[in-house]
């Protein structure tokens, strides 16, 4: 047995089956082990290193399982970076294998000289260079075992010639007990103080207009949450990383909330005289409650995270499932049910909206079209993920989260490129559930070449590209936000439908409304994996749920300071806003 067997080893009692990741001449030595055990372990050759870490994050979120990935020395490990800090952001559990070239040229200029170790102090909670053979066993334990523990990114890295060398006693330590550990891992009660359950019950009992926020943290809370949202008449909002937390078509909930959210939302977060956060450090505080508006409650299982973005009254630290249980038979109905009434007919109008922009039959088609034609035809089992830009807003407003359904994406680190790796590692993960990605036409360019891992490892995955040949979001926030014209945003058309089946794809293009449900019933149809080429109009805003009269200057004055486009997007503006109103 070499040091790369054991390491395998440790990996299968664990239970790892799936590794995503890449070869090369660092880590050759454990990929010999991995042959050797492809029985056991599943191994997703990806074509970018950046994938084989998203898809282990994804993997991870997907399935409450440790992800792993691996890559070689040197240019491997540094290509894994993104999607770590992705796992590190959004909390999910990710083991990172790397290799090092020799050991006792280590530190001298040589090539893919780089101390992987070093370079990863920052995203791991976990980081260990691996010194002997010996060191192997108890070290991978350790790794797997925190990075559970602490949600978050292990590393460990391994020199090319320790992969292969035997395991031998003699070269153990006089401290070093063989199989001093195991693969055994102990779960904390994960349940408040009774005290605390208490104050925070009276908090929440002495509210009257009271709002929920629900997060990642809350998605295996979904029963626990209408229950709560029931006996306190309180709307249920939710975080990006909470789309499914409770169903969209739920009485009790107003859906998103921040810049890619509802007016309702914003609404309830405005109004709310209690507020109680359930599993989310949601980043953008400014849609929070002005602190000392309102009291607030906050489940999380990390303590660190209480009172993060929003003084908390009471902090209960615990599972949020639990901790909801524990809670209910201390609640009192709440008999003012005005807040979510209002909350309610506010959907009803929003919704209202929805519906006028998704079957908007204006030329070029709308991208809300694509939303809302699909969200319609999505099953109950679907893992639906989405990339960084206003294809984030497609899915998030126009894309209701079915019961039962998996959503996310890449949530803190907002990066572009996840969605194509997240909706791989979703369906390796569940070959049975139906996949689709709803991700922009610079997104997916950017690790375009995992298209051909779906084809290889025949992976039914929809991709749903939003063609606008443009950078949308930085393009609307430049002039939006900034107040500044476009300045390059625009991305060279490529014709997607002849890039899928250039690589053994199917490819579907939508570019009308009149005809996008009927295309999109084809396309989901088909067995393979499909490219479904969505050409939208590139000047429709996908603006914030209620917007500021600040942006409304800033869009102003971006316009007469030179935007190019600046009479067809007033057009196109006026149009969309006068919709709206009526
Ligand atoms: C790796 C990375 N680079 C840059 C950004 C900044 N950014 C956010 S959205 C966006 C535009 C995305 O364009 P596209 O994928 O075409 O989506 P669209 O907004 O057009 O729907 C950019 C550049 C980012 N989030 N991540
Ligand atoms: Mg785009």
């Amino acid at each position: 047995m070499d040091a790369s067997d054991v390491l395998v080893e440790r990996l299968i009692a664990w239970g790892v089956d799936t590794i995503f990741g890449l070869p090369g001449d660092g880590i050759n030595g454990v990929m010999e082990a991995l042959r050797k055990k492809q029985d056991k372990i599943n191994f997703i050759h990806v074509r970018h290193e950046e994938s084989a870490a998203f898809m282990a994050c994804a993997y991870a979120k997907f399935t409450g399982k440790i992800g792993v990935c691996l890559a070689t020395s040197g240019p491997g490990g540094i290509h894994l970076l993104n999607g770590l800090y992705d796992a590190k952001l959004d909390g999910a559990p990710v083991l990172a294998i790397t290799g090092m070239q020799f050991t006792d040229v280590t530190g001298s200029f040589g090539q893919q000289d780089v101390q992987l170790d070093k370079v990863f102090i920052d995203v791991a909670v976990y980081n260990e260079r691996i010194m002997s053979p010996t060191h192997v066993e108890s070290t991978m334990d350790l790794a797997i075992r925190t990075a559970i523990t602490r949600r978050g990114v292990a590393h460990v890295t391994i020199p090319i010639d320790t992969q292969m060398m035997e395991v031998k006693s003699s070269q153990r330590s006089e401290r070093n007990v063989a199989h001093h550990s195991n693969a055994v891992y102990a779960i904390a009660g994960n349940k408040p103080v009774e005290g605390d359950l208490q104050s925070a019950a009276a908090v929440l009992n002495a509210g009257k207009r009271i709002a929920i926020l629900a997060g990642a943290g809350a998605l295996h809370a979904t029963e626990e949450l209408l229950q709560i949202a029931e006996l306190l008449g309180a709307p249920i909002v939710k975080p990006l990383l909470g789309k499914a937390t409770v169903p969209d078509d739920s009485p009790y909930t107003t859906g998103g909330i921040g810049l890619l959210g509802t007016a309702p939302s914003q609404e309830v977060m405005e109004n709310c005289d209690t507020l109680l956060m359930v599993g989310t450090s949601y980043p953008y505080m400014e849609y929070l409650p002005k602190p000392g508006d309102c009291k607030c409650v906050q489940i999380d299982a990390n303590a660190q995270r209480i009172s993060l973005r929003y003084p908390t009254e009471v902090g209960l630290v615990g599972d949020s499932r639990k901790t909801l249980r524990e809670l209910l038979p201390l609640l009192r109905h709440n008999d003012y049910r005005k807040f979510l009434e209002q909350a309610q007919t506010g959907m009803k109008d929003w919704n209202k909206i929805i519906e006028a922009e998704g079957t908007d039959p204006a030329s070029p088609m709308k991208p809300q079209v694509v939303g809302y034609e699909l969200s319609k035809r999505t099953r109950e089992d679907a893992i639906i993920v989405s990339d960084s830009g206003t294809n984030t807003t497609v899915w998030a407003r126009y894309m209701h989260a079915k019961r039962g359904q998996k959503h996310s994406c890449s949530g803190n680190l907002a990066t572009m490129a996840g969605g194509m790796p997240y909706a791989i590692a979703a369906q390796v993960a569940y070959p049975d559930r139906q996949v689709i990605a709803v991700i922009g036409d610079g997104g997916f360019t950017m690790l375009m070449g995992e298209i051909i891992t779906a084809v290889t490892y025949k992976l039914p995955i929809k991709f749903v590209i939003i063609k606008n040949n443009t950078l949308g979001q930085i393009k609307w926030e430049q002039m939006v936000f900034e107040g500044n014209p476009e300045y390059q945003c625009d991305l060279l058309p490529i014709d997607f439908v002849s890039l899928a089946r250039s690589v053994g794809a199917e490819g579907i293009r939508i570019d009308e409304q009149k005809t996008a449900g009927a295309r999109f019933d084809e396309a989901l149809a088909m067995s393979g994996p499909v490219i479904i080429e969505c050409v939208v109009d590139p000047l429709t805003a996908m603006l914030p749920p209620k917007i500021t009269a600040k942006q409304a200057l800033k869009f102003t004055e971006a316009l007469a300071k030179g935007e190019p486009n600046r009479l067809r997007i007033a057009l196109t503006a006026a149009h969309d806003t006068v919709r709206q109103i009526v």
